[in-house]
């Protein structure tokens, strides 16, 4: 049975008035199936439906008790900053046995969520002011979680973002060789190669030490944050993969969608050109909420999350591409190689300018502490 036609089951599951004949599908996401479906009522709330993908998710209970979690943390305070919980934090419908998931007949795991009405999310960053409220959000989003026990967090993925484990599993795919594409990629294979090494950084002890563990949203794209109808950030979303991790590793994945204006997955590579204006924006808006909880060497660890996460996600592509496309869903042949190839050629680039990069990091930290000294 078709996916979409479990639907009208699941809702009557949910405490909600959705109306099933409206269901379409939604969103860009690389693992989920997305629907949204309207309110019976129109003035209220729609919603949107998620299957989980539980190949991926394997343990949607403690998944979900995550989201729970930090969603209740984060609504605790934006209530406190006079905010509105509803539109500036996801909520999560329960089900009519109160848990907030539910288990179809046909063993399919679903979440609700309120869809927040004139909100719109990009694919690609457009201008400089998307870039600041981008990095507002996520800024935002980790301060307002800083004083939550990030270590109470059920790891979701193990290793999600430990390179030595993506770059293992990458050796296997090699090995394997199971779609019989190793021949192709040989460019490809000989990049990782040479910067493996330098890409450890966040593996090895006697380098972070000191380096705090917070809570990290670990899938910080452009397109998980939605913004409102001035184009000002109103929520970050997509919290399922809300893990402990390092600050540099949220700082790192959104830099790598925001820092350009190509997609994902570009076929033209000269299009994939670092934005320094993006990056400074994207910077600022960052460090002016995330600022006053930083240490020093986490904001010296920053840079590092930029090259590993263009690098890393290579190496997640390339290795999907191995396997014969079993992980992220692919829209035609080889979508797999030419996102890697993107991911590969932003990494080149970046690697050129890491310099700048650190420069211009320091540079909003400085213009951040005259203009508090000052104001
Ligand atoms: C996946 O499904 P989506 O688009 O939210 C992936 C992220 C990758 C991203 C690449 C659980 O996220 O880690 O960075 O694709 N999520 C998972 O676009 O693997
Ligand atoms: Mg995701």
């Amino acid at each position: 049975m078709q996916i979409a036609n479990y639907i009208p089951e699941v809702i009557t599951a949910f405490k909600c008035d959705a109306d099933a004949s409206s269901t379409q599908p939604y969103g860009s996401g690389h693992i989920n199936d997305s629907f949204l479906v309207k309110n019976l009522d129109r003035n209220e709330p729609d919603y949107l439906l998620q299957r989980i993908n539980t190949s991926i998710f394997t343990n949607v209970e403690a998944l979900t008790e995550n989201m729970l979690r930090v969603t209740e943390h984060l609504k605790s305070k934006v209530i406190e900053g006079s905010g509105d919980p509803l539109k500036e934090v996801m909520t999560l419908i329960p089900a009519k046995d109160n848990k907030h998931y539910y288990r179809d007949s046909g063993g399919n795991y679903w979440r609700m969520l309120y869809f927040l009405k004139d909100t719109r999310s990009y694919d690609m960053v457009l201008t400089e002011k998307q870039a600041y409220e981008g990095g507002k959000a996520f800024g935002k989003f980790q301060s307002m979680l800083a004083d939550f026990p990030s270590a109470e967090l059920y790891e979701v993925i193990p290793d999600f973002h430990n390179i030595e484990f993506r770059l293992s599993q990458l050796k296997e795919a090699i090995a394997k060789n199971l779609a019989d594409r190793l021949g192709t990629v040989t460019e490809e294979l000989d990049l990782v190669k040479a910067h493996a090494n330098a890409m450890m950084y966040f593996q090895q002890p006697e380098q972070v030490y000191g380096l705090p563990k917070r809570v990290t949203h670990n899938d910080t794209k452009f397109n998980n944050v939605l913004l409102d109808s001035n184009d000002e950030a109103q929520c970050v979303i997509d919290l399922e993969t809300v893990m402990e991790g390092y600050v540099a590793y949220d700082f790192g994945d959104a830099i790598r969608t925001i820092i350009n204006r190509a997609a994902e997955d570009e076929a033209d590579l000269l299009k994939i050109q670092p934005n320094l204006p993006l990056f400074s924006a994207y910077t600022k808006g960052y460090l002016e909420n995330a600022a006053n909880f930083l240490t020093d060497k986490e904001i010296e660890s920053l840079v590092k999350g930029v090259l590993l996460f263009p690098y890393m996600q290579g190496v997640r592509f390339l290795t999907d591409h191995l396997n014969g496309d079993t992980y992220y869903k692919i829209k035609f042949e080889n979508h797999n190689l030419q996102r890697a190839k993107a991911q590969f050629q932003l990494f080149r680039k970046l690697n050129e300018i890491s310099i700048e990069l650190e420069q211009i990091i320091q540079k909003q930290i400085n213009s951040l502490k005259t203009s508090q000294e000052h104001g």
